[in-house]
């Protein structure tokens, strides 16, 4: 059987430009692609002028993603089976699916379901697999997630899902003043034409830009404050910043009145903050804090971003908090550039009623731990199965994902894979976590199949795009949805089922398939875990342009009709029942995307969801947190680790693992280690030449960059090396990989997120410092 995912043309005319996304940060822009003669090559490639919400832009990264596609990565081509010395041999399909189906199932009857954990689900633009990947672990009775927003976004999760019950954006485009927190979008973008707009806003007089961070980043540079705080030390400087403005009665009173709960007893504890002294610990100028304060509480609109910086990083759930004080006392949710609660496809990075019930919020199964849109943090899963606890997960699937080189310590995660009785890895490559697998299983890349992103958070427009193949797929790999079918019928799933009428059904039209599925449904409830596997294989071959993946795509769009009527609506779908058929079809035609909502501003509160729909100002707990900051030490300063060392920093050259071949890079090309000159010389490093930098976890070498704009004390590697690629028949691994150096036991209290931007490190100069 081949797998019902279009076919391309091989063939391509010189001047056929193909619609595709960029896949190498969230922002996916829409993309042209025009292949080389050889059908095969990226010969060129631009911006969509098509796709709404790029519209033609691009950074400078897409023009290489031939090295995705086509570069050294070490690509699997066929399913691996891992032997007894730890060597792979390669399987056909069906014994492929056959045995990790014996294998979960196995799992399953001996330890229950709950044993399996699932992680990942997609990377940067990815997520078309994940829809049929969650039915194919919950068929296996799988309860518990995982994925990398469990290592950056779970605190900001719990805040706004107790403040506004929904997630929210900020609408950089329209607002007066921009706020960065811990974020350089110049460099990681996260909103739409990111340096067209952070342009247009450093070019005009009456707009403002306020960025915190230890650096003077890109970003940093063009921002008329920068609140330059030493690192780990973002809670004194956020509390002081609230602190100033409730003791200088910045707050907008009467927006308060009509919208926010608390108020007074915030006002209360935000009265007792010793501002001078938490500035001087934040090493922030007081001036210059007070005066940000009173530019947000002047402007009519303020769009926020926070991100890594203070996500992963000492104090991140309650600055967090801080953060969207700061922002909800001055008055900015639901304004016209403000911040926004966006419409979504899929409701992701939200929490549900049961995770905020302090009561009921349900948690990890061995260390306890807090799971935040439905995720188990990352950085307990190793304590959750190097164990003798017998609730430990005893089996691991990953699609999309590489937590062994994702995850802080990397040494613990590969032993914790060891200790799995099965490891199923879907990737496209042989990553350090295939590596660890009983199964790999080749997935197609995102250009040779249907693929879709569901991190579209845009206002008020906000946008969805269905990708087409636009390479024709090596023999081997097969596209997710197709995999997952698989062990599902390998499992017995739909044994029984009448697939056959169904498929008739929907030969028939929307309609009768739609009667038809539902009874399906009725006289088998135990189908509704697969629905998506279903549809893939009854409604999925009769869609347009092979689409067959995008089958789970039409409930969704369905209840996206629902949940949304009024943006639905504005966008030209229409309303009642057909709305979301209208919205689907949209998407299977048209390429280059479509915006599936088209909000007002009112919308916000629509979908502010806490019981009463008002904002809720205080969370307990994290005002505790708040207490704690006057007697707590701040780190960095500690003489044993002198620096403090982000494990991961976003610029020009890097884009998570996406390339494996580091010929993408035509500078930083081993990915150096920051510093400032006056630790440069003070240590006694010289520009291009070696460092060592020891962590309480590890050690390696680094090529040094000194880097005016880094602050004395902080240095920071890039995110995404350390991998390796095939030169030469050899596996050659370029750079440090960032996890080798942090530790799974610095996190956040109350979201597990991890420390990576403070890690404890030293440095000292290695061998010749040639400067090479
Ligand atoms: N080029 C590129 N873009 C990307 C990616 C990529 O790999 N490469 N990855 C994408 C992904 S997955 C994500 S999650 C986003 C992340 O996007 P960002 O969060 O913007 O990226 P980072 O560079 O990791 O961290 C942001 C900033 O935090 C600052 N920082 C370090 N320590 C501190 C501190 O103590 N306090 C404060 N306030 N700031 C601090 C750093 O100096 C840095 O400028 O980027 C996305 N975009
Ligand atoms: N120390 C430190 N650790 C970090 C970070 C940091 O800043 N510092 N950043 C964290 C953040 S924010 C993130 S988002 C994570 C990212 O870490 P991950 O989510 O683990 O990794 P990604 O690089 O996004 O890539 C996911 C995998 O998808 C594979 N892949 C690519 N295309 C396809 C496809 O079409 N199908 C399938 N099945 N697989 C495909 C790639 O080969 C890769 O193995 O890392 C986190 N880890
Ligand atoms: S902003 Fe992100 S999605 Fe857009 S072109 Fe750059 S890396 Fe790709
Ligand atoms: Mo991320």
């Amino acid at each position: 059987m081949t797998a019902n995912d279009g076919t391309v043309s091989a063939v391509s005319t010189p001047d056929e430009w193909r619609k595709s996304a960029c896949i190498l940060c969230e922002s996916n822009c829409g993309i042209e692609i025009r292949l080389g003669e050889d059908g095969r090559t990226f010969d060129r490639i631009r911006g969509d002028r098509d796709h709404p919400a790029s519209r033609g832009y691009t950074c400078e990264k897409p023009l290489r993603l031939d090295y995705y596609q086509n570069g050294r990565g070490e690509r699997v081509l066929n399913p691996l089976r891992r032997r007894a010395d730890g060597s792979f041999e390669e399987i056909d399909w069906d014994t492929a699916t056959r045995e990790v189906a014996e294998r979960l199932s196995a799992v399953r009857d001996t330890y229950g379901g709950e044993s399996i954990l699932y992680y990942g689900g997609g990377g940067q633009g990815n997520h078309l697999g994940g829809a049929y990947g969650g039915a194919m672990f919950r068929a296996f009775g799988g309860r518990y997630k995982s994925s990398a927003i469990a290592q950056e976004k779970g605190g900001e999760i719990w805040v706004n899902g107790a403040m506004f019950g929904t997630p929210v954006r900020g609408d950089f485009e329209h607002c007066e003043v921009a706020l960065f927190v811990g974020k350089n979008p110049w460099m990681s973008h996260g909103i739409p034409r990111a340096r067209a707009t952070l342009r247009a806003i450093a070019k005009d007089p009456k707009r403002s830009m306020i960025v915190i961070d230890p650096r003077v980043t890109e970003t940093a540079a063009i921002a008329d404050y920068h609140l330059r705080v030493g690192p780990g030390r973002d809670a004194w400087l956020l509390a002081a910043l609230v602190g100033v403005i409730v003791q200088e009665r910045l707050i907008d009173a009467d927006w308060l009145r009509a919208h926010a709960n608390g108020v007074d007893q915030i006002r209360a504890a935000f009265t007792a903050i010793p501002v001078a002294a938490y500035c001087e610990i934040s090493g922030v100028d007081e001036d210059l804090v007070r005066r940000a304060a009173r530019r947000l509480a002047a402007a009519r609109s303020v769009a926020v971003f926070e991100d890594l910086g203070i996500q992963m990083n000492r104090h991140s759930t309650l600055v967090s908090y801080l953060e969207k004080l700061a922002w909800t006392l001055t008055g900015n949710l639901g304004v016209h550039g403000g911040q926004y609660a966006p419409s979504m496809m899929v409701p992701l990075v939200r929490a549900n009623s049961a995770e905020l019930n302090p009561e009921t919020f349900p948690t990890s199964p061995v260390v306890g731990a807090r799971i935040l849109g439905g995720l188990v943090p990352c950085n307990v899963i190793p304590d959750e199965i190097l164990t003798d606890h017998p609730k430990r997960y005893r089996a691991l699937v990953v699609e999309s994902g590489n937590p062994v080189h994702s995850i802080a310590d990397s040494q613990r995660m590969r032993r914790a894979m060891e200790a799995l009785d099965t490891v199923v890895v879907i990737d496209v490559f042989m990553t350090e976590t295939a590596r660890m697998a009983d199964y790999v299983l080749p997935a197609r890349t995102q250009f040779e199949k249907h693929e879709a992103t569901f991190f579209n958070f845009d206002f008020p427009k906000n946008v969805f795009q269905l990708r087409r193949p636009v390479i024709e797929a090596p023999a081997g790999p097969l596209p997710e949805p197709e995999i997952h079918a698989r062990i599902v019928e390998a499992a017995g799933f739909l044994d029984g089922v009448d697939l056959q009428s169904l498929r008739e059904a929907a030969e028939h039209g929307r309609e009768s398939f739609s009667a038809a599925f539902d009874a399906t449904l009725a006289a088998h409830p135990k189908l509704a875990v697969v629905a998506p596997i279903v549809l893939y294989r009854t409604l999925g071959p009769t869609l347009p342009h092979g689409a067959a993946s995008a089958a789970a795509l039409w409930p969704i769009a369905r209840r996206c009709a629902v949940a949304n009527p009024g943006g639905v609506e504005r966008a030209g779908y229409g309303t009642g029942p057909e709305a979301g058929d209208r919205l689907f079809d949209a998407i299977l035609e048209n390429p280059s995307g479509i915006a599936f909502t088209d909000d007002d501003t009112d919308e916000t509160w629509r979908r502010v969801s806490t019981p009463d729909g008002r904002v809720n100002t205080v969370m307990l707990e994290l005002l505790g947190e708040l207490e704690s900051l006057r007697t707590e030490i701040p780190p960095g300063d500690d003489p044993d680790w002198p620096f403090l060392l982000s494990a991961g920093e976003r610029r020009s050259a890097t884009a998570n693992t996406a390339f494996r071949d580091p010929a993408w890079r035509k500078h930083d090309r081993e990915g150096a280690l920051r510093v400032s000159p006056q630790d440069a010389e003070r240590v006694g490093l010289s520009d291009n030449g070696l460092a060592g930098v020891t962590t309480p976890q590890g050690f390696a070498v680094v090529r040094v960059e000194i880097d005016p704009g880094m602050s004395a004390g902080h240095i920071a590697l890039p995110n995404g090396l350390g991998l390796d690629h095939i030169e030469n028949g050899q596996r050659v691994q370029t750079g440090v990989s960032p996890n080798e150096l942090t530790a799974g036991a610095a996190r956040d209290p109350w979201a597990g997120t991890p420390w990576h931007k403070s890690v404890p490190a030293r440095l000292e100069p290695v061998g010749l410092n040639d400067g090479r």
